[in-house]
């Protein structure tokens, strides 16, 4: 069994947790910028001013008081702000990625860097000009760029002004953003996201795209559809060699039991994900929509789809479905969802990372063939990774050998899915190719790339490159991908 000549290999990050230069060349701030530092016992945190000056905090996934704008507080520390530092060193980074062989990097524009407030009438041309940078650099090293328009954040004045997706307003300051980088960069990206993780919305709020309550995150999420379909339309109309997907948060939730009650909870659950893909890759709202709104609104609670919204959802449906895939989890009738829609209850047959995180490489195949099932149109992995403790010595050499199992045991599952059950998968990007800021602790304990970053949990360090042994390996792997072998298992059909 062989991967597709075709297929990329590479890795991903996120703005606001790789780059830092948060006050540089005009960037505006994002609601992020205000989240303080956290850990796995420590939530993270966000603090207020009142309009007569009153200060107060509150946990990043509640939402500010009526009338509070978030501010700094000068004990805190910030981590976005400085991040691993990765606006300066991302030629550095790219030259290290270049060097596995690795063929594609996933990154994230910073909106702020394009349009500081959302507001603007024109484009920050620094903002333009430093990711164009980026682009040819990838393109130089013979590496696609695939670029995630908005990565869970917003610009804090949208925030403040309308409390983000809450409004219909956001759609025309995305869709301008999103108009100005196509334009800049047209027939040099050919694999677009049109938002991070969108299904994970309900998490949020104090991370800029609205209220937390379940009902305007409903709102929100419309909101959101439009602003993708305008924009996947647009980027059909000016470069039709480009593909166009959103990226869903999709590891699965199993059955708890074989009781036929649990059986069907777990396909509720998965409703609330296929909800988000569903209305984006058919192009309209599916038939079990108002049985969510219902539950989670009240009687009578409903999205209103006007006939023009129909129409904008169907014209600019997406070309792949692209995902992150991390941790499943398993549902009973009793599981309690959290934030992030996910059943924290623990599959007893499979091990933990430090965090908590189960490991299921099955899994990976699993949610392919159930997606593809559902849609029959590419997929992309662009999530998936381990993040663990790693000791690094004082070249930021560690030998991570957990983590290359992990890669091995999830390649062998993604060469099945494409082998043996046929599904058309067009590449993988681990998550984060480079160690980075936590998005959910905020730690940089919590360690993932092939490249170290020296660097604390309160930035301090050098903040220098090292290369681990699983960096060596994919190098080795990207050379030769008969190193991951062969598994016993049997063909399940
Ligand atoms: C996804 C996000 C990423 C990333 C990843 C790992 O949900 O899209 O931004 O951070 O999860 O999560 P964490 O950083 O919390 O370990």
């Amino acid at each position: 069994m062989r991967f597709p000549e075709t297929f990329l290999w590479g890795g991903a990050t996120a703005d606001f947790q790789y780059e830092g230069g948060f006050n540089e060349d005009g960037r505006g701030l994002l609601t992020c910028d205000f989240v303080s530092d956290g850990n796995l016992n420590t939530t993270r945190v966000v603090t207020y001013k009142l309009p007569d000056g009153t200060l107060g905090k509150v946990s990043w996934k509640e939402d500010l008081p009526e009338g509070a704008v978030p501010c700094f507080d000068e004990n805190t520390y910030y981590p976005s702000h400085y991040a691993v530092d990765g606006y300066h060193r991302i030629h550095e980074d790219i030259e290290l990625m270049a060097g596995m062989g690795l063929t594609v990097y996933r990154f994230s524009l910073c909106w702020t860097r394009i349009f500081p407030t959302g507001f603007e009438e024109t484009p920050n041309e620094a903002g333009l000009k430093y990711y164009e940078e980026v682009i040819d650099d990838l393109l130089a090293h013979e590496m696609e760029p695939l670029v995630t328009i908005c990565h869970d954040e917003i610009p804090v004045a949208m925030y403040e002004k309308f409390d983000g997706w809450s409004s219909r307003e956001a759609i025309d300051c995305y869709v301008k953003m999103a108009k100005a980088v196509v334009d800049r960069y047209k027939g040099k990206v050919k694999y677009w996201l049109t938002f991070n993780e969108i299904n994970a919305v309900c998490g949020f709020s104090n991370l800029g795209t609205h209220k937390a309550d379940q009902m305007t995150t409903f709102r929100a999420a419309h909101n959101m559809f439009l602003a993708s379909a305008i924009t996947t339309k647009y980027i059909h109309e000016v470069d039709p060699k480009a593909m166009v997907g959103t990226m869903y948060a999709s590891s699965p939730a199993y059955p708890a039991t074989c009781k036929p009650e649990d059986v069907f909870k777990q396909m509720q659950v998965r409703r609330r994900l296929f909800y988000f893909s569903d209305v984006m890759i058919r192009g309209y709202y599916p038939s079990y929509a108002p049985t969510l709104w219902e539950y989670f609104g009240g009687e009578g609670c409903k999205i209103d789809v006007t006939e023009e919204d129909a129409k904008i959802l169907l014209e600019g449906h997406l070309d792949f479905y692209s995902f992150s895939f991390y941790r499943t989890t398993t549902v009973n009738t009793q599981s309690k969802l959290n934030w992030n829609n996910m059943s924290p209850d623990l599959n007893p047959y499979l091990p933990s990372t430090a965090w908590g995180w189960p490991i299921d490489p099955m899994g990976i195949r699993y949610v392919l063939n159930e997606v593809y099932d559902r849609y029959q149109c590419p997929l992309f992995i662009v999530e998936n990774g381990m993040g663990e403790v790693d000791q690094l010595d004082e070249k930021g050499y560690v030998n991570d050998d957990y983590r290359i199992k992990y890669l091995i045991d999830h390649f062998r599952q993604i060469r099945k899915a494409i082998c043996l059950d046929h599904i058309p998968v067009l590449g993988y990007t681990m998550w984060g190719i480079i160690d980075l800021v936590s998005l959910s602790t905020g730690e940089m304990k919590k360690r993932y790339g092939f490249i170290s970053v020296d660097m604390d949990d309160k930035g301090n360090g050098t903040k220098n490159r090292g290369t681990k042994e699983s960096y060596n390996w994919m190098k080795a792997f990207m050379e030769d991908q008969t190193i991951i072998g062969e598994d016993d298992e049997e063909l399940i059909v």
